[in-house]
């Protein structure tokens, strides 16, 4: 028997459009574009021609045009894991789920997601303007914890040694960690970018070592985090959603990769908050490898 999403559990406008995205199925490509700022979706889609749809609710502005006859779809998510939840889930809603009978549909579609970010530099050879490929996210956010599944996707030796290093704190949620798209990764991560190991945090401050008014908890979590070495990888970069975008495209069959362009080095303590021309040439190198 196929399952049937009930009204509540797969949310439906009026227009036969998505809940929070607005988007209809027959208006999102397969080649997917996340980012984090709706700002950033014009920069993207003004590279685009042949724009078809566009639509914004909240944070979730979406645009679908063509990139030297691509069809791509850009999408912004806002900040954190959990608006990942919802755009990861819908997305895959509008590709895999027929909205008539509210059942799965019998032939899977899978989606390529790229999220294009901006994140911290860990090492001293991530300086600001760095492009930095998450070759694996370990995630502090606790999303895919939820999910059935979670262990056979995520790599659980690195979590061990991982969190054995940290002397992990068992009052915050486990840490999960899951590999990018191979195949996604060699394609778009050329030697114009620094591979790494990227830690999406539930938060900017505390979660990422920042400490402003309120004592940290574990004043040396960033200097463990920048000594731990596993396997060869050392961790490069915090941000805020690549573990959800690996995790859950992971646990969906879909191919998943994040691209981030380092605005401060948290080693150096410098930031440049002038980047968007370096954040538009890691555009380009994406629409051109995606
Ligand atoms: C924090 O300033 C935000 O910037 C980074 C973080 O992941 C977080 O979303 O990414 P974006 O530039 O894509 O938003
Ligand atoms: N985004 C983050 O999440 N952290 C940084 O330090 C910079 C950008």
């Amino acid at each position: 028997m196929n399952k049937y999403f009930a009204e509540s559990e797969l949310i439906i406008n009026g227009d036969g459009s998505i809940f929070h995205l607005h988007l209809k199925p027959e208006h999102l490509a397969d080649k997917i574009i996340l980012v984090g700022d709706p700002g950033r979706v014009s920069l993207v889609a003004s590279h685009f021609t042949d724009i078809e749809e566009e639509v914004e609710n909240r944070e979730f502005r979406t645009v679908t045009g063509r990139y030297k006859g691509k069809r791509i779809t850009v999408q912004s998510t806002g900040i954190g894991c959990d608006n990942i939840d919802i755009v990861v889930n819908e997305m895959d809603a509008l590709a895999n789920i027929d909205f008539a009978t509210r059942t799965e549909k019998s032939e899977f579609r899978q989606l390529t997601f790229v999220r294009i970010g901006t994140c911290g530099g860990l090492q001293m050879y991530t300086p600001t303007g760095t492009f930095v490929a998450s070759q694996k996210s370990i995630g502090f956010d606790g999303l895919l914890n939820f999910y059935a599944g979670r262990n056979e996707v995520c790599d659980l030796e690195f979590e061990k040694a991982f969190k054995a290093h940290m002397n992990w704190n068992p009052q915050l949620c486990d840490p999960y960690t899951v590999d990018a798209d191979k195949e996604l990764l060699d394609r778009i991560a050329q030697d114009d970018m620094v591979r790494g190991v990227t830690i999406a945090c539930g938060g900017f401050f505390g979660p990422q070592g920042r400490e402003l008014r309120i004592p940290l908890a574990d004043p040396k979590q960033n200097e463990k985090v920048e000594n731990f070495t596993y396997d060869g990888l050392h961790i490069t970069n915090f941000e805020m959603e690549s573990s959800a975008v690996a995790g859950l495209s992971k646990l969906m069959g879909h191919k998943a990769l994040t691209c981030c362009l380092v605005i401060a080095n948290r080693r150096v303590k410098e930031a440049n908050t002038g980047y968007k021309n370096t954040i538009d040439q890691l555009i380009v190198k994406v629409l051109d490898r995606i």
